[in-house]
């Protein structure tokens, strides 16, 4: 589903041309803190994620009492709920009833669905606006949903205003922009995920990566093995009480995100990370004896019992159950840091565990150590390295994209929001090194490993552990600002990238950050208002 690279050069160029105000595409590097800050930028400018092309022109459409949201001609039931949804996020902010109507013509905001619209792809759009209306065109529902996002950061943060003439033609570079959120280590409910899934779906992720068992607590109900939620759920690190979703509210979490065109990609991490499994039943130990509940933060000690065909009736189960749940094509079966399960059997289980998510009618996510044994065809291998990652694993990454495995980056020392900014962010890991938003957004995901093309790269994710992590200020605190810049680097194209003006079009998301309350973190080399 990406734009063919020559539609996005064409587009580029338009987007340079003598009259365009383009997304500025600066490609200054350095952070200069102290520094003036920097001239506002205009309204088309200021999009994040950056579009292909942006440019204003000619006058603008006044946003008022009078305006209507008309969704088409087709009475397309999707076309007219994504209209209801814009309608509901732009009334809050701006005050206005906005009407939902059907039909085309006539003043307002106006949704088209339009197959032959040229270079959008499955999730790309145009916008227009003018004295008239804004048109909002797409191929697809999902790409009407994400014009609706950028028209909401075309008008002012809080009352009517006017939505400027111009135009944005726009397309991602990635079809994969994930999100995860560790709900293992720490318990967090359905609402709260909700809430990210709102924040993020406004800047175009598409995935939410749901890490639902670990060593610290099984999250999930599954009715074959009911203990592992009621048992293996009842702690977290720390030792306070933790908790697991129904299967209905799993459920209403799917809707939720799918109605904002965000899929859900849910995950049990095995071999290894299970031992609140082991906790709940006995028989997933060789030695047939349950485990104590973990409340620290250690990994790598627990794993299943490979040669116990009994396992295998357990993920066949586990895996069955999720599958009939999750209506998007991917299952995460985890696969990292198996450091208690011999190679040999690593590579066997994660041969079978793989063949039972193709029988469930599913699609294998799995982090790169899958790379080190026999990824199944089309597997996708989620990359969680850094910097000071051995060569010969990054080569088995990259051997097995050649053999076309797709690939997720989430590299370690960028991507994971549970990395502190700085010596002194309280919440917070330091593993890696310290990540500040810079070094979070500054490395281009088509040429990042060697070996591994822009081809085989399906996407990016940004993985929020929670070892550290218990609340929501400290969650968003962490997440933000870096997630904006996952955001970019999988939506925009490469030659719109560059520090010196993303920081610029963060900073100007500040106001928006801070109108839907979201306690970021304000980087200092970022010109915040
Ligand atoms: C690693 C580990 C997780 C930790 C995380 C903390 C992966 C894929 N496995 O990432 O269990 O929570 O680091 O940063």
């Amino acid at each position: 589903m990406r734009v063919p690279r020559r539609t996005l050069a064409a587009l580029l160029v338009l987007a340079a041309a003598p009259a365009a105000v383009s997304c500025t595409a600066a490609h200054g590097d350095d952070a200069r803190p102290g520094d003036e800050p920097p001239a506002a930028l205009a309204p088309y400018e200021r999009l994040l994620p950056a579009p292909v092309s942006a440019r204003a022109q000619g006058p603008g459409y006044a946003f008022g009492p009078g305006t209507v949201i008309r969704t088409g001609l087709t009475q397309d039931e999707e076309v007219r709920r994504v209209g209801e949804l814009l309608a509901e996020q732009l009334r809050g902010p701006s005050g206005l009833p906005l009407p939902v109507v059907g039909g085309a013509d006539g003043d307002g905001i106006r949704l088209r669905l339009d197959e032959g619209a040229e270079g959008a792809g499955e999730e790309g759009y145009r916008l227009e606006s003018g004295p008239g209306g804004v048109t909002l065109t797409a191929r697809t529902p999902a790409g009407l949903f994400h014009a609706g996002q950028t028209l909401r950061q075309l008008l002012p943060v809080s009352g009517p205003g006017t939505v400027p003439g111009g135009t944005v033609t726009d397309a991602p570079r990635f079809a994969y922009r994930g999100a995860m959120v560790d709900v293992a280590r720490h318990f967090f409910t359905v609402e709260q995920v909700k809430r990210y899934v709102d924040q993020l779906a406004q800047y175009k992720v598409n995935t939410l990566h749901l890490h639902l068992t670990d060593d610290q607590g099984w999250r999930i109900a599954i009715d074959s093995w009911p203990k592992l939620a009621r048992t293996g759920g009842a702690g977290q690190v720390g030792g306070g009480p933790g908790g697991y979703w129904t299967k209905e509210q799993y459920r209403e979490l799917v809707a939720y995100a799918g109605e904002r065109y965000v899929d859900v990609v849910p995950e049990i991490d095995m071999p290894g990370h299970v031992n609140a499994a082991q906790s709940a039943y006995a028989e997933l130990n060789c030695d047939g004896k349950a485990r104590e509940p973990y409340t620290g933060i250690k990994v790598g000690f627990s794993s299943l019992c490979v040669g116990e065909e009994r396992t295998y009736e357990f993920i066949d189960q586990v895996l069955g159950e999720l599958a009939e749940l999750t209506p998007g094509k991917y299952l995460h079966i985890g696969g990292d840091e198996a450091n208690s399960t011999p190679a040999a059997d690593y590579a066997a289980f994660m041969d079978r565990a793989q063949a039972v998510v193709a029988k469930h009618g599913k699609t294998v996510v799995a982090w790169h150590q899958l790379a080190t044994a026999r990824p199944a065809k089309g597997a996708v291998l989620q990359y969680w390295g850094h910097d000071r990652t051995p060569a010969a694993e990054k080569a088995a990454v990259a051997a097995a994209a050649k053999a076309g495995n797709p690939v997720i980056l989430s590299p370690a020392d960028r991507l994971y929001l549970d990395m502190k900014y700085e010596k002194a962010t309280k919440p917070g890991l330091a593993w890696t090194g310290y990540v500040p938003v810079k070094r979070a957004y500054s490395w281009d995901p088509g040429s990042y490993l060697n070996g591994v093309p822009e081809s085989a790269v399906l996407g990016v994710e940004a993985p929020l552990w929670t070892e550290t992590i218990a609340a929501r200020g400290d969650w968003e605190l962490m997440a933000y600002p870096r997630v904006l810049g996952l955001a970019e680097l999988g939506w925009s194209p490469a030659g719109a990238l560059g520090w010196d003006g993303y920081r610029r079009r963060l900073a100007a998301q500040g106001p928006r950050l801070d109108a839907q309350d979201i306690a970021y973190y304000r980087a200092p080399d970022v010109p915040w208002s």
